[in-house]
């Protein structure tokens, strides 16, 4: 009996058993997800299923908002304009409204959570570009009104909430918009330029040395900018660093400014308050279900010792006991990364080693023992902390791209290996398998379900999912789909979305896969079988059970023998995304499930 028909046999009992993730026919009846997830206010953070997405690239639902601020609107007079569809950096229209229409889209594949970047109120043009994609914030107190109110978002987490789906908002504590400037770089008035800035390097970093020395800026707010923050202490120019931008590295890293944007000084007891209470009241006002924060490696570490356990005590006054945060670290290390789930008392991370795991295994094709190597680092994780939260490292955030380097179908994509279509389809496919039954939450990054690739990272990767005027968007060949980002791309028949749904319905299906302790059976030292145990004990009817998965992947592009199967009698296939030929015997790039 070979594995296919092992797996028509158990279709009836199981939920998903497909001949072959390539195949237009093979379609399963999936449980809902409301039927094996419990309510949101009671469920854990390790299970759910991510969604993230640039809200002005999904779906303009209201055009009378595309402008942002009304015209005789004084007090938010620059946060009106910088609306251009043809621009890959500027807004091109989608709000929450879109958000909430689209729900029943994000239901449909198992989404479970939705993290939206930055919503609140944006300086909407800095520099030429706007701030469509929220990280700009003038205004931490309301929405900002290219995307709609405050009251637009509450309805929107509403009708999230109906669907027993969660939000997160991306937060962010290291920096506001560029308002302040240097009267050295940016003359007298702060409006130009007095140095050469195609020298690179703007305003060069002043150290702490040579502030000691005597050297230092000359901070100035341009005339008429003196109020344009909320809440009012950010108008201060001494709750910031002043020392000019950062160059990434050594203290620059953390007092320095990102390209301009106003670094607060976040070692000063009064900026660690303020924080604090900006995100209680949003807390208190939208009661969202979890944070992510932005640039936590550029904040001081002190800082988050007491932001953190400071919102997380606080949302369970909320009555929101399951609130959760994790931040963006930039770093392909668990040594470092994991110093800001224990040291910093941030519940989680984005796991960047993860992604960067992915990519040594999928696109340079090295060998499986890299995801060994990586997953053997998980005990970084787990230390005394854990009193805040019970975290361990499969709360870590999974991805395999994200809206600053780009999405993986982009690297597969200009790889040296010259990959064809079909080889590119395959190896994202076993990509997101990977970052669904590897340890950790998954996170999908919107438009992957729909083929998107980009031309790179930043503004490249951040394409609409409605009808795009973006030539360089537009003139992407997308995988597995005729259409391009010219058409509208809520595609539920599109090959990911389908198979990220049966991802999100084997998640949910099967608790192993969510909370279970991950072992690794077997790698080796170049691509082919990588194969890990999922084992979770759980009580049922007040007996303990313990369920235990393998799950093997195929990272190489020929079929390799299950030997290893023999160790694991009377084990099960509970999914196969491609068809065997024999059976023991696994397919190219591709993955199977086995309950033992
Ligand atoms: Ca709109
Ligand atoms: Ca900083
Ligand atoms: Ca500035
Ligand atoms: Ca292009």
């Amino acid at each position: 009996m070979n594995f296919f028909s092992k797996c028509s046999a158990l279709a009836a009992i199981s939920l998903a058993c497909v001949t072959s993730q390539l195949s237009e026919a093979s379609e399963v009846k999936l449980t809902a997800k409301a039927e094996k997830l419990a309510p949101y206010q009671q469920r854990d953070f390790q299970e759910e299923v991510f969604y993230f997405v640039l809200p002005d690239r999904f779906y303009n639902a209201d055009s009378s908002n595309d402008l942002g601020a009304a015209a005789n609107d004084k007090k938010r007079a620059v946060s009106r304009g910088g609306f251009d569809k043809s621009h890959k950096g500027m807004y091109h229209g989608g709000d929450l409204a879109g958000l909430t229409e689209k729900l029943p889209y994000l239901d449909n594949m198992g989404v479970s959570a939705i993290w939206l970047t930055p919503v609140l109120r944006n300086r909407a043009m800095q520099a030429g570009t706007s701030g469509y994609h929220g990280y700009w914030i003038l205004d931490f107190t309301e929405i900002d009104p290219h995307l709609g109110s405050n009251a637009e978002l509450k309805n929107f987490i509403d009708q999230a909430h109906k669907r027993n789906i969660k939000v997160f908002f991306d937060i962010i504590t290291n920096h506001t918009a560029d308002v302040i400037k240097y009267k050295e770089c940016h003359g007298e008035d702060g409006l130009g330029w007095i140095v050469d800035v195609s020298k690179g390097n703007d305003c060069p970093f002043i150290s702490m040395a040579q502030l000691a020395n005597g050297k230092s800026y000359s901070p100035l707010i341009p005339k008429g900018d003196e109020a344009l923050k909320f809440p009012q202490w950010l108008n201060d120019k001494d709750v910031y660093h002043n020392q000019g931008d950062s160059f990434w590295r050594g203290e620059s890293s953390v007092r320095g400014d990102f390209a301009g944007l106003d670094d607060l000084y976040t070692q000063k007891a009064s900026v660690v308050n303020g924080m604090i209470e900006i995100y209680t009241d949003i807390i208190d006002e939208f009661k969202p279900d979890g944070f992510r924060i932005d640039t936590v490696k550029h904040v001081n570490i002190e800082f988050w010792q007491q932001f953190s356990p400071a919102l997380m005590s606080h949302a369970k006054t909320q009555g929101i006991d399951n609130f959760f945060m994790f931040g963006e670290v930039y770093s392909f290390e668990p040594e470092l990364l994991s110093r800001f789930t224990t040291e910093a008392k941030i519940p989680s991370v984005l796991d960047f080693a993860f992604q960067g795991g992915m990519t040594k295994a999928l696109v340079e094709q090295q060998g499986t023992e890299v995801l060994a190597q990586l997953f053997a680092k998980d005990h970084f994780y787990q230390t005394e902390h854990r009193a805040i939260s019970n975290t361990n490292a499969n709360q870590l955030v999974n991805f395999t791209g994200n809206h600053d380097m780009g999405r993986f179908a982009y690297a597969l994509k200009q790889s040296p290996h010259n990959y064809s279509e079909q080889a590119q389809i395959q190896r994202n496919l076993l990509a997101h398998a990977m970052m669904f039954f590897s340890r950790g939450v998954p996170v999908i990054y919107y438009g992957d379900e729909q083929g998107f690739v980009g031309d790179g990272g930043d503004q490249a990767s951040r394409q609409d999912m409605m009808p795009s005027l973006v030539a360089s968007y537009n003139d992407d060949d997308l995988l597995a789909t005729d259409k391009t980002t010219a058409d509208n791309n809520f595609d539920v028949n599109h090959l990911f979305y389908r198979n990220f749904a049966k991802y999100s319905a084997l998640y949910q299906q099967y608790p192993a896969l969510r909370f279970g302790q991950q072992s690794t059976v077997y790698a080796q030292d170049k691509p082919g079988i990588f194969a890990i145990k999922r084992s979770h004990t759980m009580k049922v009817n007040d007996q303990e059970q313990t369920q235990e998965l393998l799950v093997v992947f195929n990272t190489a592009d020929h079929w390799e023998e299950l030997d290893l199967l023999n160790s694991f009698k009377g084990s099960k296939a509970v999914y196969i995304s491609a068809e065997s030929k024999k059976e023991a015997q696994i397919a190219p790039l591709s993955f199977a499930i086995y309950q033992l």
